[in-house]
């Protein structure tokens, strides 16, 4: 397939950064946005802005069409059982916060927490602050030396303690993809909620949330060629039924008198205010974006340049490459350090060349400590990036290497 045609969608491609093209490998932080979405962005200004839920003109009735087709692409797009179990969020953040605000309400002191040592710091803190305001016991799975967590010790580490267990489904610094439908199909018949953050893995993955047995999903549409300031928040419809909404407002109620107010129901009751519309126009373009072109041919496609790049980085002398070497078991981004090599030195000169990549503690402070370091080098792919790119990319790093080398 040829996937060359694709860059002329994405209008950015044409940028020069210092007189050079732009190569653009910081996909693991967002993508960048085909002309579909910013003209269905542009679109929804243009010819359809209004309120919904409160509108009975027929402007307010077409904006209201689109949001909810929106979400019923999102519900096929990640297998939901219904509609109602699509709250939009303003991100991955956002949506882990609410879950564990919403799990809140199911906790008890000495209850357990399992998490992994590979948990982007979105899905750290929102736990660590409700194990402290609940007395809770945060368990962390540990990584063997290619960064896989084994499902033999999240057996040994599940008690009758235990509540909830979080993970994402791909790390966003090893690349890894964990086994979360094995793990959902061990936590079947447990009483433990099963929360995933799939902010790495929706962008190349087929999702299926019920094959996966998950209670809770998150993830951002930013990272999906959609614009920034939506994400969703996948719940069970009758753990959203069962629980109450956390944040409270206009859109979410049923009535409201003096001192009590009841909820709307699903989805509304998790969505207080006005809703994301513009985004969630947006974001329905990107899910059709990616339908176009299949997401099983675009996961083929980067594993094929992430094959490339991760053979040329192994041939490169003293550089630490993180994560599994299995690339079937892989997003596709691959994170490494060259040894003498600070990763903020190196983007600067991969900068100079119009190359962006990422470097620092990628929020992952714990998961570096773990693979003895305090801060990495990524670059990560997606559709409209090349071989070509790659061969610039390793040459640019070869030159950088020997520039450090000579000078120290
Ligand atoms: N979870 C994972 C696994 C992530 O990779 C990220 C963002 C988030 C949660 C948070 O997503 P947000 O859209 O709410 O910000 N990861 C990165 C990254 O790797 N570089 O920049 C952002």
């Amino acid at each position: 397939m040829d996937f060359s045609k694709y860059r002329e969608d994405f209008p950015i491609l044409k940028r020069k950064i210092s007189g050079n093209d732009l190569i653009f490998f910081d996909n693991g932080a967002t993508t960048q946005k085909p002309n579909q979405v910013i003209d269905a962005i542009t679109d929804y200004y243009k010819n359809y802005n209004s309120n919904i839920h409160r509108s009975v003109y027929t402007l307010g009735n077409e904006s209201e069409k689109i949001y909810e087709e929106s979400k019923q692409l999102v519900k096929e797009f990640i297998k939901a059982s219904s509609y109602e179990e699509i709250i939009y969020t303003s991100g991955t953040t956002e949506s882990l916060n609410f879950i564990a605000r919403i799990l809140e309400q199911d906790v008890s002191e000495g209850d357990e927490i399992i998490l992994t040592y590979m948990e982007h710091h979105a899905n750290i803190i929102p736990w660590q602050q409700l194990a402290k305001r609940k007395n809770l016991v945060l368990k962390y799975l540990e990584l063997d030396e290619e960064g896989r967590i084994s499902i033999k010790q999240l057996e040994e580490f599940i008690t009758d303690k235990t509540k909830i267990v979080s993970m994402c489904h791909a790390s966003n610094v090893l690349g890894n993809i964990n086994p979360v439908y094995k793990i959902g199909e061990l936590l079947k018949d447990k009483d433990v909620y099963f929360v995933v953050d799939a902010a790495q893995s929706v962008p190349h993955l087929k999702i299926d949330v019920q094959k996966m047995n998950c209670d809770f999903l998150a993830f951002s549409a930013h990272k999906m060629c959609g614009p920034t300031g939506i994400g969703v928040l996948y719940g069970k419809k009758h753990l959203l039924e069962k629980f109450d909404p956390v944040e409270f407002g206009g859109g979410m109620i049923g009535i409201v008198e003096e001192t009590l107010a009841t909820w709307a129901i699903l989805p509304d009751k998790f969505e207080a205010g006005t809703p994301l519309l513009a985004q969630a126009a947006g974001l329905g373009a990107a899910i059709k974006y990616l339908d176009s072109i299949g997401l099983e041919n675009i996961e083929k496609y980067t594993k094929e340049l992430t094959e490339y790049m991760y053979s040329e980085l192994s041939k490169i002398d003293n550089i630490e490459i993180y994560g599994t070497k299995n690339i079937e078991d892989r997003v596709s981004l691959i994170t490494f350090n060259l040894v003498g090599v600070h990763p903020h030195d190196l983007t600067s000169f991969l900068d100079a060349k119009g190359i962006c990549i990422r470097a620092g503690h990628q929020c992952t402070q714990p998961l570096l400590g773990k693979l003895g370091t305090y801060s990495v080098a990524r670059a990560s792919l997606y559709l409209y990036n090349t071989k070509e790119e790659i061969d610039f990319f390793i040459q640019t790093l070869k030159e950088t290497k020997e520039f450090f080398d000579n000078e120290f």
